[in-house]
């Protein structure tokens, strides 16, 4: 695209965007490479956040981009209903290698969204197929983010995306968040707040455990400002379910594929789940894809009736597409290939340095920290709530480099490729604009 030139903006309907301030002055990306995107002012921007949690691997990268190509040229569609083609078996094969456990049947779907939709229908009709169909009911968290199908906002836990909405689903509950005063500033996992996976208890008390199926969490929040799990709370979370009969769903979507250092959280924690559900990372984001991943006697509980029954009445015309399967089979080789499953653990000091070196400056009132992801919490403007978070992602994206900013907390996520060269730039870039605006 040429330099200046800005198509007309109104037909797209922009997601999760306030459209009008955004047309009025727009930031358009029209390539990128590696750490970078190039600006359609013609910059260099340093991507902070992989794209949105999901260029792992960095961007452009040449195996994916030939893999795609050679992928459309060869299969350009093949349907997986009562059909099939090599790719997505291939796939899931190579994926469940490295899922904890016995995670070894994988679902493919086209987005995080469409991961937790089928992670919770499968967990009701996985207790039905058992003869407890009557566990039907579901506890989220509070500030969780699931996606925005239903079942997700339902679970989920953050007001301004379910509160416009209507009724949800009918049947959930909701954990007590973690994110508490006493742990601010706190280095990696905090310290205080572990009781409050005890509040499980108390619903399973309200309810009976016979009537709940599972429980859906992150492990690390992202998308509401990043919030940590205290030191034992998912290992505990993990034991009341196993006590109650409930299953388990990490919601890894922003986890997986080696954001905290290994390649999903449940290993980083050591906490064996009942489902993971993922996307973005799982194609470095460039062809649109999710999966839900599914323990064996989950899985084999479907497999009893007669043979021509179909299991699972569920499933999306793109499930195991061919080109997301191709790209995520080539960023696969890429992780593996250059350690990207485990490059966040040796880089999360110098980044936690980094970040917590911020802690002085004007308006900074947390900094939170695992892995690669980051987050710097300031404090609302009186009487304008996000509004100087997002003044600090404007000026930031003005001096060349890409933050995310939910409501009064800037987060970070980088390509797990990145060098301390970008770390300084990053974060001397948001020194200066944090002063600048004292
Ligand atoms: N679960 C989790 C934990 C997520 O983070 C989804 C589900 C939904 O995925 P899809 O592919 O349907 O968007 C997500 C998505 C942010 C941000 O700013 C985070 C997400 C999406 C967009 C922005 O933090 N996470």
């Amino acid at each position: 695209m040429n330099p200046h030139a800005l198509p007309d903006l109104d037909a797209f309907w922009m997601p999760f965007t306030a459209n009008r301030q955004f047309k009025a002055q727009p930031r358009l990306l029209v390539a990128a490479e590696g750490m970078h995107y190039t600006s359609h002012d013609g910059r260099q921007i340093l991507d902070g956040v992989a794209g949105l949690w999901c260029v792992n691997a960095g961007h452009g990268r040449r195996p994916i981009v030939e893999a795609v190509q050679r992928q459309i040229a060869e299969l350009d569609y093949a349907p997986t209903f009562n059909m099939g083609h090599p790719l997505p078996f291939e796939f899931a094969r190579r994926l469940v290698e490295h899922t904890p456990g016995d995670l070894n049947h994988v679902f493919f779907t086209n987005s995080g969204s469409e991961s937790v939709d089928t992670a919770l229908k499968i967990a009701l009709a996985y207790h039905r197929a058992r003869g407890e169909g009557q566990r039907t009911r579901f506890i989220g968290r509070e500030r969780g983010y699931h996606g925005v199908g239903f079942g997700g906002i339902s679970v989920g836990g953050i007001a301004s995306n379910r509160k416009y909405f209507g009724n949800l689903l009918s049947g959930i509950d909701h954990l007590p968040h973690t994110l508490l005063p006493e742990n601010r500033f706190s280095r990696g996992l905090p310290e205080h707040g572990l009781q409050l996976a005890d509040e499980l208890e108390r619903i399973v008390a309200l309810h009976d455990a016979s009537n709940i199926a599972a429980v859906i969490v992150e492990p690390v929040a992202g998308s509401a400002g990043v919030i940590l799990p205290p030191k034992g709370y998912l290992q505990r979370l993990r034991q009341l379910c196993d006590k109650h009969g409930i299953l388990l769903i990490f919601d890894e979507v922003i986890t997986g594929f080696g954001r905290l250092g290994a390649p999903f959280a449940a290993q980083y924690f050591d906490v064996q789940p009942d489902m993971i559900t993922s996307a973005k990372g799982l194609t470095n984001g460039c062809v649109p894809m999710g999966a839900v991943f599914v323990r064996e006697h989950i899985h084999d509980a479907f497999m009893h009736g007669p043979e021509g029954l179909i299991e699972l009445f569920h499933g999306y015309t793109y499930s195991g597409h061919p080109l997301a399967c191709a790209a995520g089979l080539a960023a696969l080789d890429i992780y593996q290939e250059e350690g990207l499953f485990t490059r966040a653990a040796s880089l999360a000091s110098p980044w936690e340095e980094a970040l917590h070196a911020l802690k002085s400056l004007p308006h900074v009132v947390d900094i939170r920290n695992l892995g690669l992801i980051g987050a710097v919490e300031l404090a609302p403007k009186p009487g304008a709530a996000v509004t100087r978070a997002f003044e600090v992602f404007q000026r930031c994206y003005e001096r060349g480099v890409l933050v995310r900013v939910t409501g009064d907390t800037l987060a970070f996520s980088p390509p797990l490729i990145i060098e301390s060269g970008h770390i300084d730039q990053l974060f001397t870039t948001l020194r200066d604009v944090l002063q600048e605006m004292a």
